[in-house]
């Protein structure tokens, strides 16, 4: 017998035309046809998570690595309330994320149903609106096909974020109501690019004796890492990358000058500000605090100041801009290349002069703390396990970070190179999220390592996620810096405020990271002392499964916090 299509059949079908073959979420009563649905669908595969802020987290994962749109889904009331940090992250961050929640049936709307979150009782299609591009219930069977892909138009087109659709409990076994589209249909691929902007940069950086470019994380969204470092490399330009950017230009390249901002390096900080470059291009970076040592003025005294992002809304922002691009970074770099390969073969010759510059600091001595990253003490320290695990990271290894003084280590002390990628939600700098969303990325990159480098207190929010992992065979390896404490927190109330540590984050029972995996039924390891990461991670690796390795820290030793604190005791003064 063949069953005439539903609304649910049309909705399951948009989401295959889009890949997102992948549902997280928690199933419950109002939303119960479409996980029903997506269940009983071989192409999708649906994952249960604990809670759905993993859920979100996950989703988040696999859009910002799959770069691709991603879904998650909760039932009405607390299932849609619990997905609001994820989502937040996501629409922070620029990550496409479909949010599907449940709702009462629509005939029972507004007359106080179970778990009822509609306009008249708690607005959900409200709470999501300031942290979306498009939040709205459907309102009628016939409508949801429209909704669905104009929501999937605000997702996928310009800066990508996350959209919600709130559907009645009724709707979705309705019979079907309308005709298909193709994504082509309903969604534009444009690639706009403005000449002149891109002729006049060209000039401005063929005519620079020290042109640099600062690389965002809207040069991995738009897949321009490799026209980034052909830019680089023909001119030559030093470049630095903001902290959420680490690594999209490769730190051991020869021109890099690595993560410029919150926990970066000296080279970066000291060719940005000084006095040296004629010519900053900005590509993908939002100049927001992070970014920019809380706004310094010196950045933008620049002969030229050139700024590409996607987004009109930031060009300009901070700093007044000479050249202000906007448009998709792959598009315009393609362009740009043309350009200055073109002026190049009538003739001219870049006027760059780096090539005779001294050479930049490589090794230890690139670090702030170079003897920690050597040292032998017990138990190890932060950096000197970070400096160990670089000699075994594989070449294609995706690196997410959590929140918190281990992310500050994790940005100096980590070498990201060519292939590897580095992942972390700065933008709204949740906790939770370098746990639960390197699932999600697995789940989209497939054979690639993925590893998280996360700390206690982010393994405790939101560490129930590796039941998730464990359940469905993700192959994940947590790093799990454990100081026994909110290290962040610890050192930098020494910075702050009265300048007293606070004590209240520092546990009051010691926490036992590895025996709580095992008991999860992951392998986990513990590693105390310097020079034996390498073996442990090795082994995790070949596992081939999902796993846990504690690294026992000295917490006495601070993370390179500095600017940071600086940055909130300027905030508190008035
Ligand atoms: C959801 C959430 N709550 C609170 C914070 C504020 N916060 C930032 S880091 C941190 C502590 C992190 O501790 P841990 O994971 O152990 O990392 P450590 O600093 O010790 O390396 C807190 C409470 C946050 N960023 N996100
Ligand atoms: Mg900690």
């Amino acid at each position: 017998m063949t069953v005439a299509p539903r609304m649910v059949d049309v909705f399951l079908r948009y989401l295959k035309a889009e890949r997102a073959n992948v549902v997280f979420g928690v199933p419950g009563g109002l939303l119960h046809p479409f996980f029903e649905a997506i269940e009983q669908d071989p192409e999708f595969q649906l994952i249960v998570t604990k809670h759905e802020e993993g859920a979100a987290f996950m989703a988040d994962g696999y859009a910002r690595v799959g770069r691709r749109l991603a879904v998650c889904a909760g039932t009405s009331g607390p299932g849609a309330t619990n997905l609001l940090t994820g989502v937040s992250v996501a629409y922070a961050d620029g990550i496409p994320l479909l949010v599907v929640t449940g709702q009462a049936a629509s005939h029972a709307l507004g007359k106080g149903a179970a778990q009822e979150t509609s306009p008249e009782y708690m607005d959900t299609v409200a709470m999501f609106r300031p942290v979306t591009k498009y939040s709205t219930m459907v309102p009628s069977p016939g409508k949801l096909s429209h909704h669905l892909r104009l929501a999937l138009r605000l997702a996928l087109t310009g800066r990508p974020g996350p959209v919600h659709v709130n559907v009645p409990v009724d709707f979705w076994e309705q019979p079907k109501q309308e005709d298909w589209f193709d994504p082509s249909t309903y969604r534009p691929t444009t690639h706009q690019f403005d000449r002149a902007a891109v002729q006049e940069t060209a000039r401005k950086l063929m005519s620079a004796a020290r042109p640099v470019i600062l690389v965002g994380s809207g040069v991995a969204a738009a897949g321009a890492e490799e026209h980034l470092r052909t830019l680089a490399e023909l001119l030559p330009a030093r470049v630095a990358t903001t902290p959420r950017a680490k690594g999209v230009f490769p730190e051991d390249h020869p021109l890099s000058l690595g993560v410029f901002g919150f926990a970066g390096h000296t080279d970066a900080r000291n060719t940005l500000l000084g006095s040296d470059v004629d010519a900053l291009f900005t590509v993908g970076a939002s100049l927001n605090e992070t970014t920019t040592y809380n706004w310094q003025p010196e950045l933008g005294a620049r002969r030229a100041f050139i700024q590409l992002d996607i987004d009109a809304e930031r060009i300009g922002r901070n700093y007044p801009v000479d050249v202000a691009l906007v448009g998709d970074a792959q598009t315009v770099l393609i362009e740009l290349i043309y350009h200055i390969h073109r002026t190049i073969r009538d003739g001219s010759a870049p006027a760059s002069t780096w090539s005779a510059a001294v050479p930049l600091v490589r090794g230890h001595e690139r670090y702030l703390d170079a003897d920690s990253r050597q040292s032998d003490a017990l138990p190890v320290t932060p950096q000197r396990w970070r400096a160990d695990i670089d000699e075994v990271l594989p070449e294609d290894a995706v690196v997410f970070s959590d929140i918190g003084g281990h992310m500050l280590f994790n940005i100096h002390h980590l070498q990201i190179s060519r292939n590897q990628r580095f992942v972390l939600n700065l933008g709204f700098g949740s906790m939770g999220h370098g746990v639960a969303a390197p699932i999600g990325a697995a789940l989209a990159v497939g054979s690639r390592p993925v590893v998280a480098i996360v700390g206690d207190a982010c393994f405790t929010m939101n560490g129930m996620e590796l039941l998730t992992a464990n359940e469905y065979q993700v192959p994940v390896i947590w790093i799990v810096e454990n100081n026994q404490m909110h290290g962040i927190t610890w050192h930098g109330s020494k910075l702050v405020g009265q300048r007293r540590p606070m004590d209240s984050v520092v546990y009051r029972r010691p926490l036992e990271v590895a025996a709580i995996a095992r008991a999860m039924g992951l392998s986990a390891w513990v590693v105390d002392r310097p020079g034996q990461i390498q073996r442990v991670f090795s082994d995790a690796l070949r596992l081939n499964a999902p796993c846990v390795i504690e690294v026992r820290v000295d917490g006495t030793l601070p993370p390179p916090l500095g600017d940071r604190a600086k940055t909130i005791a300027g905030f508190t003064k008035t």
